[in-house]
């Protein structure tokens, strides 16, 4: 029989290496540092010298000694290269978030297919590339886990996001494909999908207008979201812990929304 003991030490994340891209800011930043304080060491990078370095500084500020890496997630030769030097220089990474990402609202009829392109490249091929140069050592190691950052836009669509769905979507499939096809190696991918989270690529959504009153797709946020406000980092914290570690063993191929209920709601009744 097997013995059933529950400690939280399953929640640690003590002598786990973590790569999230694109982690100078926004959730990336929250998710890695709510990692360092389970006990991982940090691993980011993001396009620029400039970003990395900004990150650095903030994570100092935390208390985090981070590892920062200047890599576009979308250049397959450099993902390869970063990997490779973040195994001589840090160790084989356990957890991958790909958390790196952007958004273009247009609409769809006039959105260039190269501005549709950009966002499938590094919304959907990238975290593709960056998973495909971990898996490796991952096996080797033993044990792996990749969280992939979905969106609400992984099951539902909206005027003018129709590269960031089709992109969001498709990561959805490809963190199914990852779980059926890298299970039997003790990898575990799974999904983040974040509601409206308050970070620099909602900001247009949420500037006051001119009047001073709430923008009107602000209103609509909270009208739509039961818990009646857009998130913080903060709340998608514990739940990327819980993908990261131990604890969730035996959750594979799971999108886990973290979305104060929207997807659970029809929307308002009309008074
Ligand atoms: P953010 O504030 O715009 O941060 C995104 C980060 O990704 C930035 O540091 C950005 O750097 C970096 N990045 C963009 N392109 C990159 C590339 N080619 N290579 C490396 N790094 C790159 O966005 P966020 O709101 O924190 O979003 C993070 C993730 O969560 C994204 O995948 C997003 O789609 C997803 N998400 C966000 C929300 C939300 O409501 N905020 C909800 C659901 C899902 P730059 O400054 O150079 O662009
Ligand atoms: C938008 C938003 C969203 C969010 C998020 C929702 O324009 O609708 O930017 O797509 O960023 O991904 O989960």
């Amino acid at each position: 029989m097997t013995t059933q003991t529950f400690s939280l030490s399953q929640f640690s994340l003590k002598g786990k290496i973590a790569l999230i891209t694109g982690a100078s800011y926004g959730i990336g930043f929250a998710i890695a540092t709510a990692y360092a304080n389970a006990g991982a060491t940090i691993v980011f990078n993001d396009v620029t010298r400039e970003l990395v370095d900004k990150g650095l500084a903030a994570y100092k500020k935390q208390g985090i000694d981070a590892h920062g890496y200047v890599c576009d997630v979308t250049d397959e030769d450099g993902i390869n290269a970063m990997v490779k030097q973040i195994e001589q220089e840090v160790g084989i990474i356990d957890i991958l978030v790909n958390n790196a990402g952007i958004i273009r609202r247009v609409p769809m009829c006039e959105m260039s297919a190269a501005d549709f392109r950009k966002v499938i490249d590094i919304d959907l091929n990238a975290p593709f590339i960056v998973s495909k140069a971990v898996i490796p050592s991952m096996i080797a190691k033993g044990h792996g886990k990749i969280i992939n950052i979905c969106s609400m836009m992984s099951e539902l669509g909206r005027e003018t996001v129709s590269a960031y769905a089709a992109a969001k979507g498709g990561l959805k499939m490809l963190t199914r494909n990852i779980a059926s096809e890298y299970g039997s190696a003790n990898i575990q991918c799974n999904g983040i999908g974040p509601g409206y989270i308050a970070t620099p690529q909602t900001a247009p959504l949420r500037e006051l207008q001119a009047d001073g009153s709430r923008h009107p797709f602000d209103q609509f946020i909270i009208a739509k979201t039961p818990a009646a406000r857009w998130g913080e980092t903060q709340d998608l914290m514990g739940p990327a812990v819980f993908l990261a570690s131990d604890a969730s063993d035996f959750v594979n191929g799971h999108i886990l929304y973290v979305d104060g209920g929207i997807l659970a709601y029809i929307g308002k009744q009309p008074e």
